[in-house]
């Protein structure tokens, strides 16, 4: 079968993939923030996170095979803590072009294990099943929307904070909302979303988290909080608007809320369903007449254009509108896109949930003690859960 001989082509070892952009950002944000000297910032949860885990597996022959997947020792990470995020966005790489979901099943039993059993975190949320089911099946599901006061408290808190022009993260210009439209998207930074209790009680919001945790079958780590403006008055689509795969981790998924209504014409996100799924990829691949142009589409074309999408997988492209408050959980290792708005800004608010703690920019640690004190009883309970600060462990400080 078509299928069984590439998977056995693409031999796990002999590949090296590794996506040089986004390894050098997040160094670089490393390399920054320790010649600041921040005394307490994520690159401590990191390593110490990345210790644990060699270990685990050193001491388990259970994952022996994972040893050769992310070859490195402890005493690598202590001589070179960079190799994290190298080995492990390598690792990632080669398992999303072997498209072998035998590997990526161990991989994933093997950090879910190491969460479990090794960290003793518990799961803790109830979810729906027929969301939990929809996501798996199709790469996406809508849940149920916002309440209005929360949120107006992070819409007021969004629209007060300083917007930075340009089309991704690192063009730090602050710009009026008003100059910002000269611009494709225009982001609040992570540093300062971090600020803002209500941020960060809806990125743990059960209703994420249940069907976050439950998907991924383990509790989930929040590696990335990102809010931008998407603007329209432009002819050509940029970036994240054309579609695209994203390798944020060896599973992940991402939590949308949209602060604008978003209809057709205001910037839907738009995903191709089932592409998350290894299999969609391989029947695409029995289908293809040019077998080694589609994988080199697949893997190596970071902008896929609607004709080629459409030419290759032969399905439906879903665009997912919704009125203010509307919140969704998408697998973006899926082929998605979020649309160039036509007519209308769009505002957004996404958590990505990951399985291990190695892809995120590190920023200083939010004390606990500064947001929590005279907050209500439930809020404090909330924050008090284990899942809930094993989830922010990247950006609150829940010792200070
Ligand atoms: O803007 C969107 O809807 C999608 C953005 C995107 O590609 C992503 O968040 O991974
Ligand atoms: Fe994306």
């Amino acid at each position: 079968m078509d299928t069984e001989c590439l998977a056995q082509r693409q031999d796990i070892s002999s590949m090296i993939y590794l996506d040089t952009l986004l390894f050098e950002q997040i160094t670089s944000e490393f390399k920054k923030l320790m010649s600041k000297g921040a005394m307490t910032s994520s690159l401590n949860v990191t390593y110490d996170w990345f210790i644990k885990f060699h270990e685990y597996i050193q001491n388990d022959d259970r994952w022996e095979v994972m040893r050769n997947i992310v070859p490195i020792s402890v005493q690598d990470i202590k001589d070179d803590p960079d190799r994290i995020t190298e080995e492990h966005q390598k690792a990632i790489g080669t398992i999303q072009k072997s498209l072998n979901g035998r590997v990526r099943d161990y991989v994933t039993l093997c950090f879910r294990s190491f969460i479990k059993e090794a960290l003793g975190i518990p799961t803790n949320f109830i979810h729906d099943p027929t969301l939990l089911e929809e996501i798996k099946e199709i790469g996406f599901t809508k849940l149920p929307d916002l309440q209005d006061e929360q949120l107006n408290k992070i819409d007021n808190f969004l629209r007060s904070q300083t917007i930075y022009g340009g089309d991704n993260q690192e063009d730090l210009t602050p710009i009026t909302l008003d100059d910002a439209k000269a611009h494709h998207l225009g982001h609040i930074q992570t540093e300062d979303l971090i600020n803002s209790i209500d941020v960060l009680y809806a990125g743990t919001d059960p209703v994420f988290l249940s069907i976050a945790e439950n998907y991924m079958n383990h509790p989930v780590i929040i590696t990335n909080i990102q809010s931008w403006w998407s603007f329209p008055g432009h002819k050509e689509a940029k970036n994240a608007q054309f579609f695209h795969l994203d390798l944020d981790d060896y599973r992940f998924c991402k939590g949308f809320i949209y602060l604008t209504d978003v209809d057709q014409n205001s910037g839907p996100h738009c995903y191709i369903p089932e592409t998350h799924k290894f299999d969609t990829i391989l029947e695409a691949y029995s289908n293809a007449s040019d077998k080694d142009e589609y994988i080199n589409w697949y893997t190596e074309t970071l902008r896929k254009t609607d004709e080629d999408c459409r030419h290759y997988l032969n399905r439906d492209f879903e665009n997912i509108t919704g009125k203010r408050g509307s919140r969704l959980m998408v697998d973006t290792s899926g082929i998605h896109k979020g649309l160039l708005p036509v007519e209308g800004k769009r505002l957004i608010l996404q958590f990505l949930y990951a399985q291990t703690a190695y892809t995120h920019s590190p920023v200083e640690l939010i004390p606990f003690s500064s947001f929590i004190t005279d907050q209500p009883e439930h809020i404090v309970k909330h924050f008090e859960h284990p899942t809930v600060q094993y989830a922010l462990q990247l950006f609150v400080d829940f010792s200070a």
